[in-house]
Order: structure tokens, then C-alpha cells, then sequence
């Protein structure tokens, strides 16, 4: 008897467009079959998002029909699979109603069998408006409860649907209310006994040996046979009358999963087989703990793996996309591979999107990812009615039953940003204690869920949030907890503020750029290649990120010469902000051990916080990422008396390291070199270099300071670091580089006659460079190779800039 798989084509209709009866690929959604039907436009270019909201106007239903065989009908039962259904959906089949859902983070499984019939049967799901059940939600709450209609969604009353919160739109997102089913949809038989689910349990020794314990949910049937596998262990047991049964294995000497920088990723295979039904996972070993003790300063923030200590550095991440059905295997790859590739060991997945596919997680335990895990409620206010929390439990014990057996998960987060959004909303402003109670109701329903579903792991309750029952500004109190530091970006402060907080972990700080020009050839028409044409302005959706951008040009740089100058400085100036924070929280280690920017990446093209633009093309920022968040980093520091060196080690190994500082003039001439050498503890950050501020300041607008780090074998520069003691460049005399450019096959070489700046290669097509928008000096070449398969394009658009050129 095998799985009938539903997967593949539909048919997609509407009760409100009758002539529409196209084919519809599950999983995937209907904004996507409509297009490659030719039905709407590409919602993501030009200003076709407005054209496309008749799509979240209608009701639609999707159908197909599936054979059932003699033997399969001989089941005892027949489960229906299907999960991510969205949103309020009922399923028929043969015409009769076997399931209805209402919230897309539930898993569903049931039997259809009395409804199935030998040979061909039919499956329909019919999707209500989304839109319209939330008005109708809100009509029946006790008392209002306030949305981010309006900043971040366009349409009403969001909170009250448990769906995807940024399908509405959000400060960075197209507003599309895709339906669809975005999960395997598939039939599965049981013969006798169904095989529900399989969780472990690590149990350490104090020999460092662990006790690995599996415990397999099943139907209440005794005296089944499972058989389990863990790594090269093998057991058979019988199954239990009450439908749990367990089994341990005790693995003497375990090799460790570590983060990304810190160590291997070794996974254990792990398969239990009952019945027909086979589930595997992989099981990476280790010990975590959230270490939130008090101390001199207020509180830590620590992960620590295998007893040592860990500097989480990374991003948030929303949706891949905004059109589920582009969620493919090599999407998820290429974003967290470029994760992992600039050197970051942890990813937010942030409360305003959604649980992410095992796909995801799977990935995340390869390469080293650890995961700050939200549950998915953000930036609105949600109802604590008998209702709402009937819905939301079921969901949370999906999801956590789901996932908790991924290392790489690290923390459970109640949401983001709703402690402090019961500042943000009139109702909740003006009374106070009424909204903090219903938060705190909803709230608790949360944690203890995940307390029960999952007790290996720290439940945090919101992010930002200084501690447990702790409603303090968690935007501004750097001393405990996690931090959302928006002030530079959404409050105007300039990037030295960045400095003037040493948070314990900054799990969001953000500032945005513009699209490169290889991004905007893709989605603007080019009579609107201008930042205040209405395609720019419709593909950027925080109200004032343009001006944002634009005035802070004034601050810092001559203003730019061209559009494409200022879609390349945007780039610049959001580097320039995200390093001067990591930098300098880099080098407050060990009272900072996280720093999360705002954001990874985008769900569709648009400007925006992230560092890898939608079509997957590093931008500037995740260039210096992969410098500023390297295992052995060097961050200048400037204190109240000198310009200082650091070597900050975010590792488990001991390094003797070399390297070297320039203090150069803007036309290239050495005023002073020094030759630095130190040996580093692990987890270490020391001064290597100091010059007093008595040597240079009364010429600091002659030029820069330059450093290199030597790589340990070769002798040569493996990383580079500049830093400029007057940051407000448009100031300085920055001389105009020539930089000549030769390609020879997929190696650039570039050399410049002054000192160049953020120097950064882009050209059309896909790939990346192993580095860019780096300072290039005059005499010392620099190769960088082009990584990807696009040979073409790179000989014929490949483009060079420089800030000596932006204007
Ligand atoms: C944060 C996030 C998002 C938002 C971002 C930029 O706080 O949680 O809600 O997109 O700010 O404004």
C-alpha cells in the first residue's frame, strides 16, 4: 500500500470570474497559476501590485481527481496530509466535507476513507476571503484590538487571521493575499496502526557521553513492532497500549554539533518504522543553554553551546517570497548558503512571516545556522478571547512537535515587537493596564505551550524584551535582554549613535538601500529609472525610506551625480551604517553576544532593509558582513585618547596572528605603517594597535587608516578594514581614482593609481564576487574572482564603482 501523492496539477476557478478555469501546481498559490495562465501581470514589476488586489477580492477553489485502488481502499484508514492550507479553506471530497481549516500554521490529518470510493474520487477545496472574515472577527471581539493597518498592512484586521502577517504588505512588502496550499499534499494508508510522530530528548552525563531518548507517538495498538535506528545503533521494540512508546540509546562518545565558526556539524540519522510508515531525521548532539544570569551590568544574553560561550551574529529572515509557489529548494539554498558564506551562525525567523519548511531547518543544522525562533504574531496587538486562543494552541503544538527535534532551533520567541507596540496604538495608550493584561494573557497561553511541548528549550516572550515580566523600552535599555535598536534608521540619529549603546544582544537594527541598477533593470521600466518615479516609490513601503536615504546623503557624502550613483551610495551608506554598529559591539564582547541586522533578505524587489536583493545578488552590506562577522576580526575602535586596533577571536581555537596598519594620505602616501603581531586566547578580544590621538588628530582630515590581517600559513591579506576619523566624507579631499579592470576568465584583477573606496563590482546576471566594496591602494592589485556560471554577462556588463566617482 503506498501514498497517494496530490501533489502536481489542479484546477483553479472562481465563483466570482466564471470564465476563469485555469491549471494551478500545488503546493503553491493562486497568484501564481493566474500568471503563468497569463491572467494578471507580474505583480512584481512596474506598479502592478495595485492591479492585482482583485485576486484577494475573490473567493476561489482549487479541484483535481486521484485514483484509489482495491488495496488501498482495504485500508483501515485513508489520512489526508496537508499542511500551510491557506487560510480559510474548506476540503471536500466526492462533494462532502471532510475538513475545515482556518489557520495556516496547523497541521491537518484525516481519515477520508468513508468518503473515498474505488476509482475515481475528487478533492475540492474552496478558500473564503480572507479580508472579509477578518472584518467580520473584529465585529465580534469584546473590544478593539488594534492592527498595523496602515504601516504595515493594507489591509484591515490582519491580527485577528492567523495567516502569514506580511501577505497584507509590510514596511518592505508587496501586498498580495495569495491563497493556496503550500505544504506536501498527499494520502496515506494504514494498515493497522498509525505510526502519529517520533521526538528525542538529549540527556547528558557528566562523562560526556549522552542518553539519547526517542519517544514514538502511535495508535493505542500493543504489541506492534518498531524498529529504530539511531547513527550505527539498532533496536527493536514492541509498541505500547497507550500509544507512546520509547526507547533510549546511550552514545558514549558523541561527536558535537557546533554553529557555523565554532565547529562541525555532525548529524546522527534516526529512523523508526512501524507498520509500513517510516520517519527519519537527523539528530545533531549538544548542549545548550541560554545563560540570562544577572550581573554587574544588568543581565546576559548568551548562548552557549557545549559549555562555551557564542557570539551570534546574523540576520532576521522573512518569506522567501510572496508568491509561495517561488519557494524552491534552491532559493532556500542560495539565501542561507550566502548566510553561512559571510560568516554568520544564527538567523531570526521573524513572527511576521512564518514557520519556516523543514526544508529550512534542515539546512540550518548542515550548515551551522542556530535559529531565534518567533511564533508568529508581530507588530500588531492580538485578541486573548476564548476563541483566538483556541486556535492559536493547536497551532503552536503543531509547529513545536514539528521542529523541536532541529538543533539548530536555539530559542522559542512569544513574537515581535507586540510588548512594545502597546505603546504604539491609541486604545492601547489610553488604557494601558486593560491591553498589557490581554497581552499578557495571550502571552502566557504561549509560553506555557511551548514549556510543555518543548521543555529543553528557553521560552523568551517577545522580542525585544528586557526579561520575564519585564515591559521595559527594550528599544533603548541596552543593559539586559535583547534590543531593538531602530534609532539611527527610524528616528534619524546618525550612525555614531550606533556607539553609544553596548547592548547584550541586538536582535534587530536596520538601515535601508536602494536596488543595485542590475536589480532595477529587472522590475522598473526605464522611463521610471528615477527614486521618485511611481515604480520606485510603489516598491518602497516605509513612508519616508526615501527621504531617509536621500538626507542622509547630505549628511555624509557629496551628493551622488547620477540615478545609478545614488542606487550604489545607498549601498555604501547602509554598509557603512550596519559595520560601524557590529564593529563596535564586536569589540564589546563578551557583554555583547548578539547582533541580528534587520534583514537577510527580500520577498520580492523593492528597497529595502536587506542585504541580499531578491533575484539572490549580495549587496554592499553583505560584502562587509562577511569581513565584519569573520571568526578572527580586526575592528578599529576610536577611544577618548587614541585610535585602537582590535583582534577580536569568536572561536574555540587559539590563533598567532599577524597583520599590518596604514596610515595613508587621500593621494596614497604612507604617513605611518606599523607591523602587528599577537596571540589570541579563544573567545578573545584584546587591543593589538594604539595610536594616540596627539599623533594624527590635528590632521585627521589628511587621510585614513588602514588595516590587514595576514592569513596564518599564507602571509598574505586575508581581510581588510579601513576606517576613516572623519566620517563625514563629503568633506575630505578624496582624490579621483583611474582603476583599471582586466578580466581573465573568471578572475578580475583591479588596481587603482589613488586610494579607492568601497569598490564594488556588479554586473547584470547571477553570481557573486569572492569580495567587493573594499578599499583598493594604489600600487597593490587586488584579484577577485567571480563566482557563479555567468560568464557572459560578466564580460558584458561588468561595472566598476567607486566613491570617487558616486559624484
Ligand atoms: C522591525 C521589524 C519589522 C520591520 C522593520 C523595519 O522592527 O520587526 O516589523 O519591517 O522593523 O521597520
Amino acid at each position: 500500500m503506498s501514498l497517494i501523492d496530490l501533489n502536481g496539477e489542479w484546477q483553479l476557478s472562481s465563483p466570482q470570474h466564471p470564465h476563469i478555469s485555469v491549471p494551478m501546481t500545488l503546493p503553491g498559490d493562486n497568484h501564481s497559476a493566474l500568471l503563468a495562465a497569463g491572467l494578471i501581470e507580474d505583480p512584481y514589476y512596474g506598479t502592478n501590485e495595485k492591479n492585482v488586489q482583485w485576486v484577494g477580492e475573490s473567493e476561489w477553489q482549487i479541484s483535481r481527481s486521484f485514483m484509489v485502488d482495491e488495496q488501498t481502499l482495504s485500508a483501515s484508514a485513508l489520512d489526508l496530509k496537508l499542511g500551510r492550507v491557506d487560510t480559510l479553506a474548506k476540503v471536500l471530497i466526492n462533494g462532502q466535507e471532510v475538513l475545515e481549516c482556518s489557520n495556516m500554521f496547523r497541521l491537518y490529518r484525516v481519515d477520508i476513507k468513508p468518503f473515498a470510493k474505488l476509482g475515481d474520487n475528487q478533492i475540492e477545496v474552496r478558500f473564503a476571503r480572507a479580508d472579509v472574515e477578518a472584518k467580520a472577527r473584529a465585529e465580534r471581539l469584546p473590544f478593539p484590538i488594534p492592527s498595523s493597518m496602515g504601516s504595515n498592512n493594507q489591509i484591515p484586521h490582519m491580527n485577528l487571521l492567523r495567516k502569514t502577517q506580511c501577505h497584507a504588505g509590510w514596511d518592505w512588502g508587496i501586498c498580495l493575499m495569495v491563497s493556496g496550499i503550500y505544504d506536501a499534499i498527499e494520502l496515506v494508508p494504514v494498515r493497522e496502526c498509525r505510526l502519529e510522530r517520533v521526538s528525542t530528548e538529549q540527556f547528558w552525563q557528566r562523562d560526556g557521553s549522552v542518553v539519547v531518548k526517542v519517544s514514538v507517538q502511535h495508535d493505542p495498538i500493543a504489541e506492534q513492532l518498531i524498529e529504530l535506528s539511531f547513527g550505527e545503533l539498532k533496536q527493536q521494540i514492541s509498541s505500547d497500549a497507550n500509544g507512546c512508546s520509547c526507547a533510549s540509546f546511550h552514545i558514549e562518545q558523541p561527536e558535537l554539533w557546533w554553529p557555523a565558526g565554532y565547529g562541525e556539524q555532525p548529524l546522527y540519522p534516526l529512523t523508526v518504522s512501524l507498520d509500513g510508515q517510516q520517519i527519519s531525521k537527523r539528530i545533531g548532539l549538544r548542549k545548550l543553554v541560554l545563560n540570562d544570569a544577572e550581573d554587574s551590568i544588568g543581565s546576559a544574553m548568551e548562548f552557549q553551546l557545549n559549555g562555551f560561550p557564542i557570539t551570534a551574529k546574523g540576520a532576521n529572515w522573512i518569506p522567501i517570497d510572496a508568491r509561495p509557489s517561488n519557494e524552491s529548494e534552491a532559493h532556500y539554498r542560495q539565501l542561507l548558503q550566502s548566510a553561512v558564506d559571510a560568516n554568520m551562525n544564527m538567523i531570526r525567523v521573524w513572527g511576521g512571516g512564518q514557520y519556516e519548511s523543514d526544508l529550512f531547518y534542515q539546512l540550518c543544522d548542515e550548515l551551522g545556522l542556530m535559529v531565534w525562533q518567533d511564533m508568529m504574531f508581530a507588530c500588531s496587538l492580538y485578541p486573548s478571547t476564548d476563541e483566538f486562543i483556541a486556535d492559536v494552541v493547536p497551532e503552536l503544538r503543531d509547529q513545536i512537535r514539528r521542529l523541536r527535534d532541529y538543533s539548530c532551533i536555539a530559542l522559542w520567541c512569544g513574537d515581535n515587537e507586540v510588548i512594545g507596540a502597546l505603546n504604539w496604538y491609541p486604545e492601547s495608550k489610553a488604557d494601558k493596564v486593560k491591553y498589557t493584561v490581554n497581552y499578557d494573557r495571550l502571552n502566557r497561553v504561549i509560553g506555557q505551550t511551548v514549556r510543555e511541548e518543548d521543555p529543553s528549550r528557553r521560552f523568551w516572550a517577545s522580542s525585544p524584551c528586557n526579561g520575564d515580566l519585564d515591559y521595559g523600552d527594550a528599544w533603548h535599555e541596552d543593559n539586559r535582554g535583547d534590543m531593538h535598536f531602530w534609532d539611527v534608521w527610524h528616528s534619524g540619529a546618525s550612525f555614531k549613535d550606533y556607539l553609544k549603546i553596548q547592548p547584550r544582544f541586538c536582535s534587530e537594527f536596520g538601515y535601508q538601500s536602494w536596488p543595485s541598477l542590475a536589480e532595477v533593470k529587472r522590475f522598473v521600466p526605464e522611463s521610471d529609472w528615477n527614486v521618485t518615479s511611481p515604480t520606485f516609490e510603489s516598491h518602497q513601503k516605509n513612508a519616508s525610506g526615501n527621504s531617509i536615504i536621500t538626507e542622509m546623503f547630505t549628511r555624509y557624502f557629496r551628493f551622488p551625480a547620477s540615478f545609478e550613483q545614488m542606487l550604489y551610495l545607498s549601498q555604501v551608506q547602509q554598509a557603512i551604517a550596519i559595520k560601524t554598529a557590529c564593529e563596535y559591539w564586536r569589540s564589546q564582547s563578551p557583554t555583547c553576544r548578539g547582533m541580528l541586522y534587520w534583514q537577510l533578505n527580500d520577498n520580492w524587489p523593492v528597497s529595502s532593509w536587506s542585504s541580499i536583493e531578491y533575484s539572490g545578488r549580495w549587496k554592499q552590506l553583505h560584502y562587509h558582513a562577511k569581513r565584519f562577522f569573520a571568526p578572527q576580526y580586526i575592528p578599529f575602535q576610536e577611544t577618548e585618547d587614541a585610535i585602537t586596533l582590535r583582534l577580536s577571536n569568536n572561536s574555540r581555537s587559539t590563533h598567532a596572528l599577524k597583520g599590518r596598519v596604514y596610515w595613508m594620505s587621500w593621494q596614497g602616501e604612507v604617513l605611518g605603517q606599523w607591523d602587528w603581531q599577537a596571540q589570541t586566547e579563544a573567545d578573545a578580544n584584546q587591543v593589538v594597535w594604539s595610536l594616540d590621538k596627539g599623533q594624527w588628530q590635528s590632521h585627521a582630515d589628511t587621510g585614513f587608516f588602514f588595516a590587514e590581517l595576514f592569513d596564518a600559513d599564507s602571509g598574505v591579506a586575508a581581510l581588510q578594514n579601513t576606517w576613516f576619523p572623519i566620517p563625514e566624507l563629503k568633506g575630505v579631499a578624496i582624490e579621483k581614482a583611474n582603476i583599471s579592470v582586466g578580466i581573465k576568465g573568471d578572475s578580475i584583477v583591479l588596481s587603482s593609481d589613488k586610494p579607492a573606496f568601497f569598490v564594488h563590482l556588479e554586473h547584470d546576471g547571477d553570481g557573486r564576487f569572492s569580495d567587493s566594496s573594499f578599499t583598493l591602494l594604489p600600487g597593490q592589485p587586488n584579484t577577485v574572482r567571480y563566482l557563479g556560471d555567468d560568464l557572459g554577462s560578466l564580460q558584458q556588463s561588468l561595472r566598476v564603482y567607486d566613491l570617487s566617482h558616486s559624484y
